[in-house]
């Protein structure tokens, strides 16, 4: 099937839901994880992405989300951010993300649903700051927006009680926000879903497709590489979001 196909199922189709990963950002400039250029091949995710190793070494893991803040703070939203946001404020889509890096909220994309959390949010991690008599850890709930690049201190502290603050994102092994995937399950009973930029490997977020198939969902799929959803996809179309999500526009206007 081909980029016509799915316009003409786009034009069907009420809703609409499309889940992002990693690749959208590619173009951004901002690093994937899986892949020749992912961060994972030069960083064990079980050193940096759980919990398990923030609490062996807070600094080391603060280091690498404080660099990778600094990349993605030059980054704008590219065409393909661009495409989705206009798309999701004109109804025609829910977009679904597990990217940390808030570029489709910066394109201006309404409602999106962040299933990972952000780069740009801490929350409290609950743990004393070892030799501080100063830091009280206390169970200190709420998160907080902080944008600041590079960090006044490292590792950044909780405002309230002192501890070690922790990115509001989330690690290997950590449930998601209750909320999220309720709206993301809703979002996943659609017409169509498209699976976009991601390697479609990380759960629950690569569930979202088969539980969207098993509803009936025409189901599709732009990447440059083929995944484990290519062979379930309705439509599999090999290109990067950034080219193909503005052909796809321009074949709606048409
Ligand atoms: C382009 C492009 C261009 C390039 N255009 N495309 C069921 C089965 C097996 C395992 C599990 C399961 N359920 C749960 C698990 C365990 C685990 C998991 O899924 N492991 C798998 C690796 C096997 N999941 C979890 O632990 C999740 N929690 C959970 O399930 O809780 C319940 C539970 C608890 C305890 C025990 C059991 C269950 C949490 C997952 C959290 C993931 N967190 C991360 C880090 C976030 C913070 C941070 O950024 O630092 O999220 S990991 C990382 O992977 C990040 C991403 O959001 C996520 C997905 O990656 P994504 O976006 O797909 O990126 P890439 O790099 O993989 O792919 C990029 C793609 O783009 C490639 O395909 C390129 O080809 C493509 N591309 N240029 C379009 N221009």
């Amino acid at each position: 099937m081909s980029l016509e196909d799915l316009a003409a199922h786009l034009r069907r189709a009420s809703r609409v839901t499309v889940l992002t990963g990693a690749g959208i950002s590619a173009a951004s400039g901002v690093p994937t994880f899986r892949g020749a250029e992912g961060l994972w091949r030069h960083y064990r995710p079980e050193d940096l992405a759980t919990a398990a190793a923030f609490h062996r070494d807070p600094l080391l893991v603060w280091e690498w989300y404080a660099s990778r803040r600094a990349v993605v703070g030059r980054c704008e939203p590219n065409p393909g951010h661009q495409v989705l946001a206009r798309w999701s404020r004109e109804r025609r889509c829910t977009v679904v993300t597990q990217n940390v890096d808030d570029l489709h909220h910066r394109a201006g994309t309404a409602g999106v649903i962040r299933l990972h959390g952000s780069l740009w949010e801490l929350r409290c991690a609950g743990v004393a700051v070892p030799g501080d008599r100063r830091s009280r850890h206390g169970v200190c709930p709420e998160e907080w927006r902080d944008e600041t690049v590079p960090f006044a201190e490292m590792p950044p502290r909780c405002p309230h009680c002192r501890g070690l603050a922790r990115p509001a994102v989330v690690w290997f092994g950590e449930t998601l926000r209750e909320r999220d995937m309720r709206d993301a399950a809703t979002a996943a009973r659609c017409d169509l879903f498209m699976a976009i930029g991601t390697s479609a490997i990380v759960h629950p977020a690569a569930g979202l497709l088969h539980e969207a198939q098993r509803q009936g969902a025409v189901t599709a799929e732009i990447n440059p590489v083929a995944t484990p959803a290519s062979r379930s996809v309705t439509i599999a179309i090999q290109g990067a979001a950034e080219d193909v999500l503005p052909r796809l526009d321009l074949l709606l206007a048409n």
